[in-house]
């Protein structure tokens, strides 16, 4: 429980938050066996006394901050340390809980504080963390020293998985190297990737909230959960955009019904997208308390999803994603959190009238999904499952692992309004026999945390072979016609794509999202005819994709996501020029010319279909 935290953390009258972004120190264990570290303790002392340190600034990936390849391509742990004064009032007073929190760290960790080890955690894109008040206790009135060592490696159980080779020939590889395989198509960024802080809550604090929202009848069923006190008094108020109450409830769990709900709708369906209430929950250590025990304020959309056979209704009306798959990337800083990134993609988003995205290839971090709420971008919220191909990563080990990250995500995501659909994995091994037992476990453990949203996974497996699809509310196919296949063939999209709709509508009777499509271009390559990787090939795959999307939306088509917004960066291969070049944006965010296809055609769409 200690690693996995609930709610975001935001400072309140009974709260405070310290950030310790910044500059750390930074040791890659180059050692052979990679163990140095551990053998060695370095988390004993600063890090700076066990041998070279180096600058590496928090939250990003270590990957790309310097000039050594080594560095860029290294396997294994990589330690981090600094030093933070925690304020002396948060250690004066035995009434609060001072926690460590890590927002993410690519892939294992383990974090010590002024040496003693706080916790441990696996996986690489959701947040952990620690309470250390009783650590720091022992030294109150000194600076405290946090260590955090981080390993990349995945192998055939990790989420997403991969094995590791090592190149020891001595007639062919003179050093000896290791080599990272994976099935997924994208670089394996690694380091502290989102924000590392320290926050404070009274002994008695709210540990978990869960709004589920209906606007028939009552508005916001709620749920809180209290840490630290026998019968504490909960008290829930909701405030409108005005800051007014709009309505109020004792008790830890309830209904709050509000009279002229002003509903959270996605962006382009409503002149008002992404309406937030706020719910301010006050807890007392018991009834009749006088004294403020703990204060959370948590934004709430007021919205209802629900899936038919051929639609996808948010708030009763059908909703047609036109939208994008993204991933968290971008020059410098690889996968770490960067906020003019940020909002430079959402001004992206909006230019295109794109009302949608997937998380693409794993949960993004929270600051995204909270603009996601308050922009009304709808949002697939896709768990790190991607490249399950070998038998191995099927076994119970792997599904162990992935129930658990299940559990993560949806706690940590389940109250984002924007969030309407989980996705499972991307592009499993789906007709090997084992995909379908595994997946039936997934997906309904998946719905048995969370009774109010779709789940399915992204498939490129043929209808006929595909064992998890049964399993799924929505089908979301994958497809690369005139790419992958019958490459510099753009005459076959048509057919190919009708018969792919119609074989998975007729099997399934499920509504259909194409979750991928699209094709490369090296920015400012033209040919005319078009050929492979001009700008031309890319309009005209778009072009030929979307006649047929225009015929089957009015069927079963629920939606269209582009692979990708922008250019990012992979593994190096003879397939990709620095990376993958999918984007209909470049990874420096300036438009190709298939963005302005896509543009035209969103809006377009907006007008439509809303
Ligand atoms: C799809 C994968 C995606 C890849 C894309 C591609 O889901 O991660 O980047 O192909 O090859 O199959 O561009």
């Amino acid at each position: 429980r200690d690693a996995a935290p609930l709610l975001f953390p935001r400072d309140s009258a009974t709260r405070e938050v310290k950030e310790l972004n910044g500059l750390w120190s930074f040791r890659a264990d180059f050692s052979p066996g990679r163990n140095a570290g551990f053998q060695q303790a370095w988390f004993s002392g600063p890090l700076e006394k066990t041998g070279p340190v180096i600058d590496m600034p928090v939250p990003a990936s270590y990957n790309d901050v310097t000039q050594d390849a080594r560095l860029r391509d290294f396997i294994g742990w990589v330690w981090y340390d600094r030093q933070a004064w925690v304020p002396a009032h948060w250690l004066r007073d035995e009434g609060s809980r001072v926690v460590l929190r890590v927002g993410s760290a690519h892939y294992y960790s383990v974090v010590w504080v002024n040496g003693i080890k706080v916790t441990e955690h696996e996986g690489g894109h959701l947040p952990f963390e620690a309470d250390i008040g009783d650590v720091l206790r022992k030294d109150p009135g000194t600076a405290c020293r946090i260590t955090i060592a981080v390993n990349n490696t995945l192998n055939l159980h990790t989420l997403p998985p991969g094995t590791i080779q090592y190149m020891n020939d001595p007639r062919r590889y003179p050093a000896g190297y290791f080599v990272q395989n994976t099935n997924f198509d994208f670089f394996n960024y690694a380091g502290i990737h989102r924000s590392v802080l320290l926050y404070t809550t009274p002994k008695v604090y709210i540990d978990d909230i869960t709004v589920q929202t209906d606007f028939s009848g009552s508005t916001v069923n709620y749920q809180v959960s209290v840490v630290g006190a026998k019968g504490p008094a909960v008290k829930v108020t909701l405030l409108d955009q005005d800051g007014k109450h709009v309505a109020s409830s004792d008790g830890s769990s309830g209904l709050l019904k509000v009279a002229d709900v002003s509903l959270w709708w996605p962006y382009l369906m409503h002149e008002k997208p992404g309406y937030l209430y706020t719910m301010e929950v006050q807890v007392t250590a018991e009834a009749g308390d006088s004294s403020l025990g703990d204060m959370y304020s948590l934004p709430v959309g007021v919205r209802t999803v629900q899936v038919t056979g051929t639609q996808f209704l948010i708030n009763n009306k059908p909703f047609y994603f036109h939208g994008v798959n993204k991933h968290e990337d971008s020059d410098i800083r690889g996968k770490g959190l960067d906020w003019p990134l940020i909002v430079k993609d959402f001004n992206l988003l909006k230019w295109l009238g794109a009302n949608s995205f997937r998380t693409s290839h794993y949960p993004y971090a929270e600051e995204v999904l909270q603009m996601c709420d308050r922009h009304g971008i709808v949002v697939i919220d896709e768990c790190p499952g991607v490249g399950i191909k070998d038998v191995q990563s099927f076994e119970n080990a792997s599904l162990v692992h992935h129930l658990v990250v299940m559990e993560e995500l949806v706690r940590r995501d389940k109250n984002h309004p924007s969030v309407v659909m989980w996705s499972v994995a991307n592009e499993p091994a789906a007709e090997k026999n084992s995909a379908g037992p595994y997946f039936k476990s997934v997906i309904s453990h998946t719905k048995s945390l969370d009774t109010t949203r779709p789940v399915t996974y992204i498939t490129a497996t043929d209808y006929s072979r595909d064992k998890g699809a049964p399993y799924v509310d929505v089908v979301c196919v994958n497809s690369y016609f005139s790419w992958y296949h019958d490459p510099g063939h753009l005459e076959v999209i048509s057919i190919q794509l009708n018969s792919q709709f119609e074989n998975w509508y007729a099997t399934y009777q499920k509504p259909i999202i194409q979750s991928e499509y699209g094709a490369d271009v090296v920015p400012g390559l033209h040919n005319d005819p078009p050929m492979m990787f001009s700008e031309e090939y890319q309009k005209e795959v778009l072009h030929n994709y979307h006649s047929v999307f225009d015929q089957k939306r009015k069927e079963y088509v629920v939606g269209e996501l582009i692979w990708n917004f922008a250019d990012f960066m992979t593994a190096q291969s003879t397939t990709r020029v620095i990376g993958n070049k999918k984007g209909v944006f470049t990874r420096q965010r300036q438009p190709k010319a298939g963005a302005y296809i896509l543009k035209e055609r969103y809006w377009r769409l907006a007008n439509e279909t809303g």
